[in-house]
């Protein structure tokens, strides 16, 4: 009989399932519970709770312990041997925080599988919402602990990132201010990942450090809770947070209710879920130095594999365990696949004329630059959402969407220049890489080859690969190990999708990336006025 894993990724507009078939190496299976269509009783948007701040951004974690259900239930009406599955991961959207109160545990302990888990874990929170990654509302609690932890150097010392409005940290802080005494009723708080794990396990499952590392509560280096940060962030705040593990840990047996409910064999092992950046680093295969990867979803990532610890002192980027036991840098850009949508259907587009018009417009774009912050923005930092265009206004159907797409590739390539090395190439993954006309604009400003998977599902099945490893390090000797082997089995490339940057400019590029930083230095940090760069520009690359 075939081993079946499964993978799943709660991230901030679905939750996704892949199961792999480890033996034929294929994945044979994978669907999608969308909140707002599947579950439209939250009205949540785009996964989110809408508020009338912007800074705020919240989801509903009871919304995600029904998706998961819908997910299984779907299993069955697809007949899939739910009983071949021999161990479950998972990912989740990191950074958001989930307030539990003492019923929680007893609650899960208690499940009657003829009951819904919803309605039976309803009273278990001791706050309705999370704020999730999108939340840029901490800026005052990000001051307070990392003055409190000594300026920013040494708290990217401690925790290997600066304080940052949607670390799990600074939202916990904000709570415990704005809400002592619902903070004092909570028993625990997790991170989506854990709390996730532990409706699964029936029991309260310890955060893996490499989704810990995004919270401002870990050290980075001895991967356990530091109490310096723990002290500036609440009172008896260890208390209230789950053990640390490492991402490959087997956590335990799938909850006796999933058991009974969907037949699952009650034997699966459950392996520590993990944030969706580190899954994916996984899902795309980096387990070795020098490719990077891209994930272009709600948020545009860039990260890669690193062997040692590498911080960045210019505090932009982020340091994340990686799944296989060592590190990972991360920078996460909010104006990500939402900001694409806003100039599409600014002008009535779809994704075909989208491209279309993409592809008649020149490289360099006559010069025109958009800073794209529609929506509050993380690298580089933007607290308050405008967007400001050079050379162009906002009815330049051409101008605008080339400049989005421009934009935040240089955007990217200005921010990663910390990590050092120029990447030999670049694999390219979520919701927007399905585009190949975006990838060669990525092709091109890197100036290097993009590789786009099969299956765009990275972070899901990056938990299907680790909880497959995890099993098989565990149970079974005669089974090969090594991350490549595993991994070379299942990421095959599709030729027709390795993109390769155009010849002759190499040069274009390099100095629009000096005029897109002239430009941001202007916006954000009073700098010099750059249109007589552009002027320069337009005149050296689009004489008339
Ligand atoms: C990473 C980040 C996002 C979320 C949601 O730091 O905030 O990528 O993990 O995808």
């Amino acid at each position: 009989m075939n081993d079946y894993f499964l993978g799943l990724d709660c991230s901030t507009q679905s939750l996704t399932g892949v199961i792999i078939d480890f033996d034929s190496g294929e994945v044979i299976f994978r669907n999608k519970i969308n909140y707002d269509v599947d579950l439209p009783l939250y009205k949540t948007q785009n996964g989110v709770v809408i508020h009338e701040d912007p800074k705020i951004v919240h989801s509903y974690p009871l919304m995600w312990v029904e998706s998961l259900e819908l997910l299984f239930e779907k299993f069955a009406q697809n007949n899939i041997p739910i009983e071949k599955i021999k161990g479950i991961s998972g990912s989740g959207q990191q950074h958001g925080t989930v307030y539990l109160n003492d019923k929680f545990e007893k609650g899960l302990q208690n499940l009657k599988s003829s009951e819904p888990l919803s309605k039976q874990l309803e009273n278990t929170f001791s706050r309705k919402t999370s704020p999730i990654w999108m939340d840029s509302s901490t800026t005052k609690q990000c001051k307070e602990i990392r003055e409190s932890l000594g300026g920013i150097e040494a708290t990217i010392k401690i925790t290997g990132s600066n304080t940052y409005e949607r670390f799990s940290g600074p939202q916990i802080r904000k709570f415990y201010q704005e809400n002592s005494e619902a903070y004092n009723n909570t028993k625990i708080i997790h991170l989506v990942s854990s709390f996730m794990a532990s409706i699964l396990l029936g029991k309260n499952a310890p955060i893996d450090n490499s989704d810990g590392a995004g919270m401002n509560l870990m050290n980075i280096k001895t991967k356990k809770w530091d109490n310096r940060a723990l002290d500036a962030t609440a009172p008896n705040l260890k208390q209230k947070l789950p053990s640390l593990a490492n991402s490959y840990d087997i956590i335990g047996k799938i909850s006796p209710y999933f058991a009974k409910k969907f037949h699952f064999n009650p034997e699966t092992l459950i392996i520590a879920w993990s944030g969706d950046n580190p899954n994916s680093l996984i899902g795309v295969g980096l387990v070795n130095k020098g490719k990077v990867a891209i994930s272009l979803g709600t948020s545009d990532t860039y990260f890669g594999y690193l062997k040692k610890l590498y911080l960045d002192l210019n505090a932009e980027g982020h340091v994340f365990g990686s799944p296989t036991g060592d590190y990972m840098s991360l920078i996460c850009f909010k104006n990500g696949s939402l900001a694409r949508e806003m100039i599409k259907d600014r002008f009535n587009l779809d994704w075909n004329q989208f491209s279309k018009i993409l592809n008649k417009t020149p490289m360099g774009n006559f010069g025109k630059i958009m800073l794209p912050y529609f929506f509050p923005e993380i690298v580089p930092l933007v607290l308050n959402p405008k967007v400001y265009r050079f050379g162009f206004d906002e009815n330049d159907l051409e101008g605008n969407v080339r400049a989005i797409i421009e934009a935040q590739f240089l955007s990217m390539r200005l921010h990663s220049r910390w990590i050092g090395e120029k990447p030999t190439e670049i694999y390219a993954t979520g919701g927007a890489s399905a585009n190949k006309d975006i990838l060669k604009v990525a092709a091109n400003i890197f100036n290097t080859t993009i590789r786009r998977f099969e299956i765009t599902d990275s972070a899901a099945l990056g938990a299907a690969f680790r909880s497959a490893k995890s099993y098989y390090d565990f149970t079974d000797n005669d089974i090969e190990k090594k991350w490549e082997i595993i991994l070379n089995k299942f990421l095959k490339f599709q030729d027709s999708i390795v993109i390769e940057p155009d010849k002759g400019y190499n040069e274009l590029y390099d100095d629009m990336l000096e005029l897109y930083r002239k430009c941001e230095d202007f916006i954000l940090r009073n700098g010099e006025d750059p249109e007589h760069f552009r002027k320069k520009f337009i005149k050296k690359y689009f004489p008339s």
